[in-house]
């Protein structure tokens, strides 16, 4: 066993790639901006400064633990130090903190409250605001940038989007796009991430809330809303439960507090994405293997990174549009004849959903099928806004007709969800021993690039299930240098969307439960495939007959 000694006591060194995480277990909450264990080390923001026993400064996230190594946290010159530099970055910041999106999320609000401070010495030099609104889904205001460059590593390294970078030297640097053009027009994918490492309010998710409380406001007005799967594990301590506890029924009863008329569960819109994506592949594969692989779909920034970056994959792309917007085009539908206004609000774990809604192909004769869509994030602010004591709630049910879900359908939310769903539909063995075999395949679990074998008939199928679009990008490579697959899952965040950026952030462990809650829910369900939930019958021989193509499918260009 090897040993560091930290503030004068020993602590062990297991497989630690630097103090900091040493300190950390330690039990001492070293302040960072720019570190992450999930990207690479830039050792820029210098808040982790540690002293060493010559009383040298060393920066604990980019120094490996040796034994013997002897180090203080806290002493008098690091305590000056570290107040030093959360002077200087306020003395650059934007200072409207109570009204900023990122108030009481921010680090350096934490951070300098703190530290204590309790005034900045240098006059403030932020700018007038210099904001790009462009995106649907983010914001972008250099004036509260601090240029730790979680943003940029998240975009180039993990999405390998490479949507900003950081551009200009010295006291002119800044985190920019390709000659500065607004955010909407580069190749940025709304994936949301770079917002949600984002220690400051420099990057933030754009707040739809206003225009759903104004619906709700309209008396007249029927408004509706489906929750994806993956919200109900998501609200967690900010409301006073568990992460990872599944808050479905609590969520439902507080939406109808609020006012919504009438709450759906965007797990029936999957079944009806199960279904039509099992019958596309099935298709596919029986016109031969030049017509594969089919990629889903349903991820929104996967789409837009496959039509920015990937065309020729464009074709290979399931027709099917997501759960989200096969269910509101079905909801929209059943309330066409009603002479009451209909609004309906969607509640994502995603950012890019928000652009998605947005979309051209997804507008009807009376508009957008999604008329707004809101964060988990922006949910739970509304809750609080509300006054509703989320967790002395009593569990509610959501609404009939499309009050029923097959429990592949909530799995949709975590990484290898859609696949399982997808198999457990194909295989033509509906026995609990072939559940469970599908299950074990391979298909679940947090790798970013996962690959199963399943046998179909007398042949096999070769399935890649990828999170993070870093990864889509690689296995699209390998398919070009000739690896074979008949299906592929993208979801562009890593984890699924239960690591939306559109939730509350968490760090490895709370991914785990996340899956952990859909998949337990899954196991409380009645209903196992799509094709169980009774709902589907009367839909395909009711509101869908001789209109499922129009109502439930679209095509996307390069
Ligand atoms: Fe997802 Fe989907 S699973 S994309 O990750 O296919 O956002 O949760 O709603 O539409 O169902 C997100 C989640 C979500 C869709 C479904
Ligand atoms: Fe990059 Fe995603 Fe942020 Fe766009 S939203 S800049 S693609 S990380």
């Amino acid at each position: 066993k090897k040993y560091m000694m930290i503030d004068g006591l020993p602590v062990e060194i297991e497989d630690e790639k630097n103090i900091l995480e040493v300190i950390r277990k330690a039990g001492i909450k070293l302040p960072t901006f720019c570190y992450y264990s999930e990207l690479s080390i830039y050792g820029a923001c210098r808040m982790c400064m540690v002293e060493n026993k010559w009383g040298g400064l060393d920066a604990a996230c980019s120094t490996p633990p040796k034994e013997g190594m002897e180090i203080w946290t806290n002493t008098g010159r690091l305590r000056k130090y570290r107040k030093m530099i959360l002077e200087l970055l306020l003395a650059d910041h934007c200072r409207d903190c109570t009204t900023c999106n990122n108030n009481g999320k921010c680090k350096l609000q934490d951070l300098a409250m703190r530290f204590n401070i309790e005034g900045v010495r240098f006059p403030n030099g932020a700018e007038t605001p210099r904001r790009d609104e462009s995106s649907l889904c983010i914001t972008r205001d250099h004036n509260k940038c601090i240029l730790c460059g979680d943003c940029v590593r998240m975009c180039n390294e993990i999405q390998q989007v490479g949507a900003i970078d950081f551009a200009g030297r010295g006291s002119k640097m800044t985190i920019s796009t390709v000659f500065d053009i607004p955010i909407c027009e580069s190749v940025c994918v709304g994936c949301g991430q770079c917002a949600a490492v984002c220690p400051t309010g420099a990057i933030v998710i754009k707040n739809d809330s206003a225009r759903v409380w104004k619906a709700l406001d309209e008396k007249e007005t029927r408004v509706s809303v489906q929750i994806a799967p993956a919200v109900r594990v998501a609200l967690g301590k900010e409301l006073g439960i568990g992460d990872g506890e599944n808050a479905m029924g609590l969520i439902v009863a507080a939406l109808r507090r609020m006012g919504f008329n009438e709450v759906f569960d965007t797990s029936t819109g999957a079944d009806l994405t199960v279904l039509e994506e099992s019958a596309e592949f099935l298709a596919r594969l029986g016109k031969g293997e030049h017509e594969m692989p089919l990629f889903t779909s349903c991820c929104p920034a996967w789409v837009s990174y496959a039509e920015k970056n990937e065309p020729e994959v464009v074709k290979n792309l399931s027709t099917c549009r997501s759960p989200m917007q096969m269910f509101a085009a079905v909801i929209k539908e059943h309330h066409k004849h009603s002479p009451r206004k209909h609004v309906h609000v969607a509640v994502m774990p995603c950012t890019a959903k928000k652009a998605e809604a947005a979309r051209e192909e997804f507008r009807g004769e009376l508009g957008p099928d999604v008329d707004y869509v809101i964060t988990t994030q922006e949910l739970i602010q509304m809750i609080k806004e509300s006054g509703i004591v989320f967790s002395e709630l009593e569990p509610e049910a959501v609404d009939m007709p499309f009050g029923t879900m097959s429990g592949a359908g909530v799995i949709f939310g975590v990484t290898g969800g859609v696949t399982e769903a997808v198999l457990r539909r194909v295989i033509s063995d509906k026995s609990a021993a072939a559940l469970r075999t599908i299950a074990f395949k391979g298909v679940r679990g947090g790798e970013g690039i996962k690959v199963a074998t399943v046998k179909y008939g007398d042949r096999e199928l070769k399935i890649a299930v990828v999170s993070g679009l870093g990864n889509a990008h690689e296995l699209i490579k390998r398919i070009k240098e000739g690896e074979h697959y008949d299906f592929v899952e993208v979801m562009a965040c890593p984890g699924g969307c239960v690591c939306g950026a559109g939730q509350p952030f968490i760090l490895r462990e709370g991914k785990v439960s996340r899956a952990k809650g859909l998949y337990s829910a899954d196991k409380m369900s009645s209903i196992k495939r799509s094709e169980e939930n009774p709902l589907m019958l009367s839909l395909y021989s009711g509101l869908l007959k001789g209109r499922v193509h129009e109502l439930l499918h679209v095509h996307y260009h390069a």
